[in-house]
């Protein structure tokens, strides 16, 4: 063989299970599409569960995480003028930290280097082979000039647009999705954030959230109709727009920029099973796409590596009890992030066309969140993270 567990995609998925593998003396070999510039000029995620956090601790990458990130016990929820605080700490006696993605895999690419691990970049036309067979194959081209590899195991962690999900036969899995009638437009500023927490903000506008990356670096977002482009939001209509759906005391602290980054994400709802074929496994987006109103994809994508890098560490010296485990264990937690992810997006988003009895529901749904300290500790729950 020429290596034990062959990676497709070098987003955060691939790095940490490489890099976690690796520190059990694993080999790997990842294969990745894009520059490393291109993956890591993405803007995604901004929040990290604290379970992500030690997972992170655990891979030898958290100590840039520990010094820069931010620590946060709460965040805001709020409804024109109404603000709810969700105090984390105090309901769950835990709570989340701001570190973004791009320094997540800017940190993992450090540690992989250091590593000597093998990242091949601008792969082409990748084929996953003989995955029911005594050892896999996986095929692909650079520059044009074909490579082949065998490995004991595959991962696929090539998020939704991969080829992991699509070497399971159709008949063979099943999936599950909902699309959003709007998208996000988020854009990054080197502006103050306009609040210590974050703000998921409803209002009869539509929903936007204050994030940030710093003191000094913010991420705004504000629905928008899929029909939308980057080009209908210069960045005077975008800031107009945010002032008007954040709370007024917020609007009153808003401190505007240039921004330095625009883009628009669609929201979708989607899970495909099973996430095992023989010997693919598959991690993250590549099985599973959240919508970003509960802060959800990376975590889970996060969790994914928790249950697989020891399964695939045992399955190495003889025990694959882990890995024939590995599609239940991993779709039970994901699940439960999809419903979150779900109640959280139907709870702060105008849904173009909807009647008034959902108009109401959404009300009455953040009106008991205001009242009732059940239904926060509910939502901290599972902002914070459910356990592994
Ligand atoms: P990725 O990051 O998509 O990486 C997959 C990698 O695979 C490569 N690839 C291939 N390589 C080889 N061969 C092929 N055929 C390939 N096809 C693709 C790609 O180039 C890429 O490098 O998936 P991964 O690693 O599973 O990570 C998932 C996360 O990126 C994703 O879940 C999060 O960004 C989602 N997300 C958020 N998650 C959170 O936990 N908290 C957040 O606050 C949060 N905010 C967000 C988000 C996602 C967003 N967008 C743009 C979708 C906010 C936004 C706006
Ligand atoms: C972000 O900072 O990009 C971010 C934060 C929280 C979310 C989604 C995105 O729910």
């Amino acid at each position: 063989m020429d290596t034990q567990v062959v990676i497709i995609g070098g987003g955060p998925s691939g790095l940490l299970l490489s890099q976690l593998l690796n520190r059990a003396g694993v080999a790997t070999v990842i294969l990745e599409r894009g520059t490393r510039d291109h993956v890591l000029s993405r803007i995604r995620a901004g929040i990290l569960e604290w379970g992500s956090v030690e997972m992170l601790r655990e891979a030898g990458v958290g100590a840039r995480m520990d010094a820069e990130g931010i620590p946060h016990d709460g965040t805001l929820i709020t409804d024109a003028d109404m603000v709810v605080h969700i105090d984390f700490k105090a309901l769950t006696g835990r709570r989340v930290m701001v570190y973004g993605q791009t320094e997540v895999t800017r940190d993992l690419y450090a540690a992989q280097d250091a590593m000597g691990t093998t990242i091949v970049h601008g792969v082409g036309d990748v084929r996953i082979l003989d995955l029911d067979g005594p050892q896999a194959a996986v095929e692909y081209t650079v520059d044009g000039k074909p490579h082949r590899l065998t490995c004991a195991y595959v991962a696929g962690c090539d998020g939704f647009h991969g080829v992991s999900r699509k070497t399971i036969p159709e008949a063979r899995r099943q999936e599950f999705e909902r699309v959003y009638p709007f998208g996000w437009l988020g854009i990054l500023s080197r502006t103050p954030p306009v609040a210590d927490e974050l703000i998921y903000a409803n209002s009869p506008h539509g929903f936007a959230l204050a994030s940030m990356r710093s003191e000094s670096l913010v991420r705004y977002y504000v629905q928008v109709p899929l029909t939308d482009t980057v080009d209908d939001w210069p960045d005077d209509r975008f800031w107009a727009e945010f002032r008007r759906r954040i709370p007024s005391e917020a609007a009153a602290r808003l401190v505007t920029g240039p921004s330095i980054e625009k883009s628009i994400a669609p929201l979708r709802s989607f899970v495909s099973e099973p996430l095992r074929w023989g010997r693919l496994f598959l991690v993250g987006d590549a099985a599973h796409i959240v919508p970003p109103t509960g802060a959800k994809g990376l975590n889970l994508a996060v969790s994914d590596v928790f249950y697989l890098h020891g399964a695939l560490i045992d399955a190495l010296r003889g025990n694959t009890a882990g890995i024939d485990a590995y599609s239940a264990r991993a779709l039970a937690r994901i699940w439960k992030a999809m419903r979150f992810s779900w109640q959280m997006t139907t709870m702060l988003h105008r849904f173009e066309g909807e009647d008034s009895f959902a108009a109401q529901m959404r009300r009455a749904t953040l009106a008991h969140l205001a009242a009732s300290e059940a239904a926060q500790r509910d939502l901290a729950e599972n902002y914070v993270g459910l356990p592994y």
